[in-house]
């Protein structure tokens, strides 16, 4: 295995890509989907069985690390692959955004931002110095730069100053990252500028003016609705460097990431397979359903019987509903086993359809199939 970090493409069709980023913990074939593992876990998994569904990374969350149980420790104790015994690559968001959504009396300033833990109330700053320590403690393969992502509508004027602060804290996080990291990790910058066109640009110039081994698209699916989300990403996706990965942060629905991916993105996380999981929602290949439903209390047929995944093979979906009933906790375990191998099957369809230049029809079935319109 490599000791640096790099991306090659196997395949393009139309906008879409695949191909793999390589890490000195093993490699990552895109598109690829990462599962949320925030505190240093999974959700509801074993790390066996994270592996199993297909998942080549995870993401862990500075932010909630930093507080619990702190990034010094999980360091003392030998890194965060090694704490939750996942030895393959692990990318880390940054904090900012979950400041911004999770902690009572935020501050933002030049410096950075401090807050108060939403667990026990202690002061804390994160500034893009202090994140970038954070990740390098954790030892994350793909770090991502401290940003701030604005809350929509937003007007032009605030949305370019906001931008030029992300950017700012873009140069801070690479001087921050060259002086700590290891050989082999990677900082990604991370593209803001809301729905504007000219902003998203005049971001997209000056990140890879600095330069960087992947770009992340930030700023988006934060309520702006799947049609607006997918005009940005036409009006970005064709500027960005095409050699280098592209993440769609905190993305999404099945549908969001078969549309995205069809508009050129690379990398996707989101909570959607695990968090809905864990609340009675299963995705199937003809669309969401809910197992607490009353129309599953007999329904003998499993979630899927030709599938790979024994959640989605094994039980009843009479059994599920019934654990889901119960509140018993196999329920929302074997959700979100069943959520994650659907999601990573979606991801390795579409790899196989883009390298065989049959992408179109890919999306083509997969709207024919979940009645989704928009895609
Ligand atoms: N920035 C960071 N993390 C994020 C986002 C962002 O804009 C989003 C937006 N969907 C999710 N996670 N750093």
């Amino acid at each position: 295995m490599s000791a640096e970090f790099s991306f090659a493409l196997n395949a393009i069709d139309g906008p879409a890509r695949t191909g793999v980023i390589s890490t000195p913990r093993g490699e990552i074939r895109t598109p690829a989907f990462m599962p949320v593992g925030t505190a240093g876990t999974v959700k509801a998994m074993l790390v066996d069985h994270v592996r199993a569904t297909g998942a080549d990374i995870v993401l862990g969350n500075t932010y909630h690390l930093m507080l619990r149980p702190t990034a010094e420790r999980v360091a003392s104790l030998g890194g965060l692959h090694k704490f939750m015994n996942w030895p393959h690559p692990i990318l880390t968001d940054s904090g900012g955004f979950q400041v911004m959504s999770l902690s009572k009396l935020r501050k933002l300033t030049e410096e950075g931002v401090s807050f108060q833990s939403h667990i026990d109330g202690s002061k804390h700053m994160l500034t893009p110095e202090r994140s970038i320590e954070i990740q390098c403690l954790l030892g994350s393969d793909i770090q991502m730069q401290l940003d701030e992502c604005p809350a929509i509508p937003i007007e032009h004027d605030k949305a370019r100053e906001s931008m030029l602060l992300s950017v700012r804290w873009a140069e801070r996080s690479k001087r921050a990252f060259e002086e700590k990291s290891q050989p082999g990790q990677a900082l990604f910058g991370i593209v803001q500028g809301a729905n504007y066109e000219d902003l998203r640009r005049e971001s997209l110039d000056k990140l890879m003016e600095i330069g960087f081994p992947g770009y992340s698209i930030g700023g988006l699916a934060v309520g702006e609705g799947r049609e607006e989300m997918f005009r940005v990403l036409e009006f970005t996706t064709p500027h960005m460097d095409g050699a280098k990965p592209r993440y769609l942060m905190g993305v999404g629905k099945p549908a969001d990431i078969v549309g995205a991916v069809a508009r050129g993105v690379d990398m996707f996380d989101c909570v959607a397979p695990t968090r809905s999981g864990r609340h009675g929602q299963a995705w199937t290949r003809a669309g969401a359903i809910n197992i607490k439903n009353a129309q599953f209390s007999d329904d003998p047929e499993p979630l899927d019987p030709s599938s790979a995944c024994p959640a989605s093979r094994d039980y009843s979906k009479a059994y599920l509903h019934h654990l889901f009933r119960a509140g018993e906790y196999l329920g929302p375990m074997l959700l979100t086993w069943h959520n994650l191998h659907y999601y990573q099957e979606l991801m390795a369809g579409m790899r196989a359809a883009i390298a065989a230049g049959g992408f179109s029809d890919f999306v083509a079935q997969f709207r024919a199939e979940t009645g989704e319109t928009i895609v």
